[in-house]
């Protein structure tokens, strides 16, 4: 608890554009706390590095993140927004967190295999371990509860998994969080392959809308959208394509279902796939606006990023000496 408030806790890599998966998701949601939580939303600098990043991309990826945070609703005012690398604390506690966390479990992950497989010639420890720096994240601030798309479910399971195994050999001291998954939105799939995660790392672009795409790209790649050869808009198993779609669809209108089964009825796939761009893309206009402004006025960003850091490096250094304290490790004035 700060102030009388829970903490939400939650992380975005700077490691490509941002897309609608990401969107809707994460960001989308996490305006939704800003009220009722004391928030932090970080941009991981430190995991982006378990794949190779070109330095002057991951600066600018690292601007545009925070930028995206403040242009999808997060006011710096009411949340606390910052940069990972710039609070020391999480590189520190996730080596002693390295420390309660079993080979065993993290070989498990299957982000880590994934990625594995995805960067064969770049298997290095830092992806490995990559989980108990996201705990390390997440214990900091004692959160109680960490927005999140289904994809790190696996992940969040490990960090609460730390946390107890923690707290049972030296009494409470860490806060066990909680997920929460947003129902839909939860996994929006690659519009090429639905059957597999949309990602911002996939190389085909027609596979991914990003956030910043323009009205016309939007609306071209979700036209090419893979989908089945029935023609009916229903949501059933076994029509991964159209699935997705209706979950954009539902997600950027608000409408069921059965209320977009309805709006499409004796209607062709072609009709259905404009108007998921359409809504879609009218979503975003404002987004895009408001990011471009921002991205124009980067003395503007460093104020947030530095304020960010002095408010999150005050939380975490606390619970980094609680830690150190439990340990063992010796504490000078
Ligand atoms: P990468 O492609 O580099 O692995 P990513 O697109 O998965 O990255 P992250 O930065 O790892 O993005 O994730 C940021 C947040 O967005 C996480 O909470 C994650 O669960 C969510 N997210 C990412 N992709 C999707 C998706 N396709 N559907 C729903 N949520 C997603
Ligand atoms: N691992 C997450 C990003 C992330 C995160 C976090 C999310 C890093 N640290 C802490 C929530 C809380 C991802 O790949 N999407």
């Amino acid at each position: 608890m700060i102030a009388d408030k829970k903490i939400v806790f939650s992380g975005v890599q700077p490691s490509g554009n941002l897309t609608i998966g990401n969107y809707l998701g994460a960001i989308k949601n996490f305006s939704a706390f800003s009220d009722e939580y004391k928030c932090f939303y970080c941009v991981v600098d430190l995991h982006a590095v378990t794949v190779r990043q070109v330095p002057a991309e991951l600066r600018r990826r690292t601007y545009e993140t925070l930028a995206l945070y403040i242009a999808c609703g997060l006011d710096p005012e009411k949340n606390t927004l910052f940069v990972q690398s710039h609070v020391p604390a999480h590189a520190e506690l996730a080596w002693s967190l390295n420390c309660y966390t079993m080979f065993g479990e993290l070989s498990r992950m299957t982000q880590f295999k994934d990625k594995s497989a995805k960067h064969a010639n770049n298997i290095n420890a830092g992806l490995f371990t990559y989980p108990v720096l996201m705990a390390s994240d997440i214990l900091l601030y004692q959160t109680d509860l960490v927005p999140v798309g289904v994809d790190q479910k696996q992940h969040l399971e490990l960090a609460r998994d730390i946390a107890i195994r923690f707290n049972g050999v030296y009494s409470d001291t860490f806060t066990v969080p909680e997920g929460y998954i947003p129902p839909a939105g939860m996994k929006i799939m690659s519009l090429a392959d639905p059957t597999s995660k949309m990602s911002k790392s996939d190389p085909n672009a027609n596979a991914v809308v990003y956030i910043l795409d323009s009205k016309d790209d939007i609306i071209r790649k979700f036209k090419r959208a893979v989908t089945d050869s029935d023609c009916e808009i229903r949501y059933a198993e076994g029509k991964d394509g159209i699935n997705n779609l209706m979950s954009i669809y539902k997600c950027f209108t608000g409408k069921e279902f059965s209320d977009i089964e309805r709006e499409f009825d004796g209607k062709g796939y072609g009709d259905f796939k404009l108007a998921v761009g359409e809504a879609c893309a009218d979503a975003l206009a404002p987004v895009r606006g408001e990011f471009e402004r921002l991205m124009a006025d980067k003395a503007y960003l460093e104020g947030v990023m530095k304020a960010g850091a002095d408010e999150a490096n005050y939380h975490a250094r606390k619970t980094l000496s609680k830690v150190y304290r439990k340990i063992g490790f010796t504490q000078i004035k």
